[in-house]
């Protein structure tokens, strides 16, 4: 898959994407990330790509000329051009879901802004679709282009190992991660779980879903709303709500909560 990027600040896309499992993806060019930078198509000395804003106030704005610039130029160096996406807070929340359908396009032009904003004209005549990964103010879209760089990588074939991508379509898919443990089997009196030593991988299995189950229930409750679990997930789900019962009851009159107080 390729992307280009279109951005005032390319070298923060390539170094970001040089390591781990993205940096091996564009080693070996099942992953290709192109930047397109504005600047490079201003026409003054002075390489202007931004002026003030029509109608006073802080801030500059991204001009319409080198921007356009850039996005075209981006989207020529597609054979059948690609679908233009400009990430900004007032886009489509990007999700897994959408991650999954962008994974299976030929390509893609990313466009970053500045957070003080981009000729609004830009927007209107040079792009399909707006992007967000969350609420919250950043100063440019750049780190936005680089999550969604990065969960669509992690989809495409090429870039994770067998054992890494048969994991990510398994059971656990629309759950949050259940817990891991490392040696040493202690750690300041914390004890590993023992089913993970047992070597009964079948239990181990149970376990992994059930604490799955149980921690989207705990934290993400909207996470299972939105999926069906199957009967063998519904009873996993009911023995974690018993045992953190059960727990909760046996912490009420001992130790924990009075020697605390
Ligand atoms: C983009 C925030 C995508 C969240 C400022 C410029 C942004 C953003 N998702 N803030 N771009």
């Amino acid at each position: 898959m390729r992307i280009a990027v279109v951005t005032l600040f390319p070298r923060m896309i390539g170094e970001a994407l040089a390591h781990g499992v993205v940096g091996r993806a564009v080693e070996r060019g099942s992953l290709i990330v192109e930047c397109f930078d504005p600047r490079e198509h201003a026409t003054d000395v002075h390489r202007t790509v931004d002026d003030r804003p029509y109608g006073g106030g802080p801030g500059m704005v991204l001009k319409f000329e080198p921007g356009v610039a850039a996005v075209r130029k981006a989207v020529a160096s597609f054979p059948g051009g690609a679908p233009r996406v400009y990430l900004g807070a007032d886009g489509r929340r990007f999700d897994q879901s959408l991650a999954r359908q962008v994974a299976r396009w030929p390509g893609l032009v990313l466009i970053a802004g500045r957070y003080e904003g981009v000729d609004e004209r830009l927007l209107e005549s040079d792009v399909d679709e707006r992007w967000s990964i969350g609420d919250y103010v950043l100063s440019g879209g750049e780190l936005p282009a680089l999550v969604v760089i990065d969960a669509v990588a992690r989809l495409i074939p090429g870039t994770l190992g067998d054992a890494e991508s048969a994991e990510q379509e398994s059971f656990s898919d629309g759950l949050l991660d259940w817990p891991h443990y490392t040696r040493p089997a202690v750690v300041e009196g914390r004890h590993v779980p023992p089913v993970l030593a047992s070597g009964d991988h079948a239990a181990i299995t149970r376990w992994r879903l059930r604490e799955a189950l149980g921690r989207t229930w705990l934290r993400r409750p909207d996470l299972l709303e939105r999926r069906t679990m199957n009967a063998t997930e519904r009873v996993l789900l009911e023995e974690f709500k018993t045992e953190r019962a059960q727990r909760a009851g046996r912490n009420d009159d001992d130790s924990m909560t009075r020697s605390h107080k």
